[in-house]
């Protein structure tokens, strides 16, 4: 555990990363590029367009036969963002392969129904809502790692972890797929490290000293094998359940204990911003595509009503 604590990382940031010899690395492939960083020190890449070749993937993916879950919360008004969520969902998420959505919420009539292709189903399970949007948030991970262990297990061998106040704006596809990948947060993608979002008070479960850290995760996506997304939220879960015994909330909820948990249990894929972008934070030249947009909402009109 302390030699994952200590890695000593001097973190250049992925901007500034510059290849060697180009003219070398275009000979080797042009799967390459020479301005993100595409490969983290334990040997995880970092997902970004032109780094990756689709139909060499899918081809892989298609002979596993494999299934994928996509898990949503649309709790109390958050039902209203399920339409767009889906219908962008079967336009460009995991084309070609076999989906289960798995839609929690507390009202199952306002589910839409969607059209969807060959080999996808929507799955509604009922659960409770929460007075507070952060508890609400959090309880994400006890249902997670509830489901998956009782259900998913079963069912998928992939599961995607993703928030519903978003839309599918491009292909996301097969190249996420590891056993444990999580998403560069936008706002900190070049950031350094001492300014990262961690929860810094040492009496929350999901505290990160100062000189720690690789990168900022944020939790409106992440995945992995169903058995790597148990283990991620069932101790999340545990985490946030001894943090509120101790009457603490951690500064960015579940958020603030996926990072803790991805410091010491480094995941195997890392997702680029291009897979969790805000369209309020421009379009740096770096991001090639946006795949995965926040949507504009009105917190006061949807949150805790
Ligand atoms: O489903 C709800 N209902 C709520 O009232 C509050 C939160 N949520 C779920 O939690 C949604 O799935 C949200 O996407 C997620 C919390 N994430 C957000 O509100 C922003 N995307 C940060």
């Amino acid at each position: 555990m302390h030699a994952l604590r200590k890695i000593p990382m001097r973190w250049e940031k992925p901007t500034e990363h510059v290849c060697p010899d180009q003219a070398l690395l275009l000979k080797i492939s042009d799967q390459r590029r020479c301005d993100v960083l595409m490969m983290t020190p334990w040997f995880a890449p970092i997902v970004w367009e032109g780094t990756y070749n689709s139909e060499i993937l899918n081809e892989q993916f298609r002979q596993r036969n494999v299934t994928v879950g996509l898990t949503v919360f649309a709790i109390k008004k958050y039902v209203v963002f399920l339409k767009t969520f889906l219908e962008t969902a079967e336009t460009y998420f995991m084309v070609g392969h076999r989906v289960n959505y798995y839609i929690f919420t507390d009202r199952p009539e306002e589910v839409p129904k969607v059209a969807l292709k060959e080999g996808r189903n929507v799955v509604v399970l009922q659960v409770q809502n929460y007075p507070r949007w952060q508890e609400i948030s959090m309880r994400r991970m006890e249902m997670l790692s509830y489901f998956s262990q009782q259900r998913f297990v079963n069912e998928v061998s992939y599961l995607v972890c993703v928030d519903v106040d978003m839309k599918f704006n491009d292909q996301v596809g097969v190249e996420i797929l590891s056993d444990l990948f999580g998403t560069l947060h936008p706002g900190f993608y070049a950031a350094e490290r001492q300014s990262f979002t961690y929860e810094r008070r040492p009496a929350s479960q999901a505290y990160v000293p100062s000189d720690e850290g690789d990168f900022y995760y944020m939790a409106s996506i992440f995945g992995g094998t169903v058995m790597e997304v148990y283990k991620l939220t069932k101790q999340c879960h545990e985490a946030i359940m001894v943090d509120k015994a101790n009457g603490i909330e951690a500064i960015w909820q579940e958020e603030s204990h996926l990072n803790k948990y991805f410091l010491y249990h480094k995941p195997t894929k890392i997702l680029s911003p291009e897979y969790m972008w805000d369209d309020n934070l421009g379009r740096p030249e770096i991001l090639k595509k946006r795949r995965f947009l926040a949507v504009r909402k009105n917190h006061a009109a949807i949150r805790n009503k």
